[in-house]
């Protein structure tokens, strides 16, 4: 009888610390960015094609291992940034909805070609 108690009493406390740690990582999923590392190598991106949590912030890292300037673009980002030769860019994105999202570099677009996908 005691151990019936007690055994139960380890159910719901487990039950409780369940919905707590549920609770809390939804909560960090919605607000916390991801960051996404990309480089630019020979006029093309790498990787090509990049997947990312859908509908949490975003930080895009851009570094052009190049030495020539390459401008990030994208229009359903709205995005437009330069990058440097050597140099690194960071961009925030607003959450997005799942799909296929394009990029390119708009100095070299017949090769900087690139999709990320939120999913
Ligand atoms: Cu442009």
């Amino acid at each position: 009888m005691l151990q019936t108690s007690s055994h139960r009493y380890h159910l719901t406390r487990a039950a409780v610390f369940g919905l707590v740690l549920a609770a809390g990582s939804s909560l960090g999923r919605a607000q916390e960015a991801v960051t996404i590392q990309l480089s630019i190598k020979d006029h093309r991106f790498q990787p090509a094609e990049v997947r990312a949590p859908a509908n949490q912030p975003l930080v895009l890292r851009i570094k052009n291992l190049d030495p020539t300037p390459e401008e990030f673009e994208s229009k359903t980002f709205r995005v437009e940034k330069v990058v440097g030769g050597g140099s690194e860019i960071t961009i925030q994105i607003r959450p997005l909805n799942p799909g296929r999202y394009r990029f390119y570099g708009d100095y070299h677009e017949d090769t900087a070609d690139g999709a990320l996908i939120a999913e």
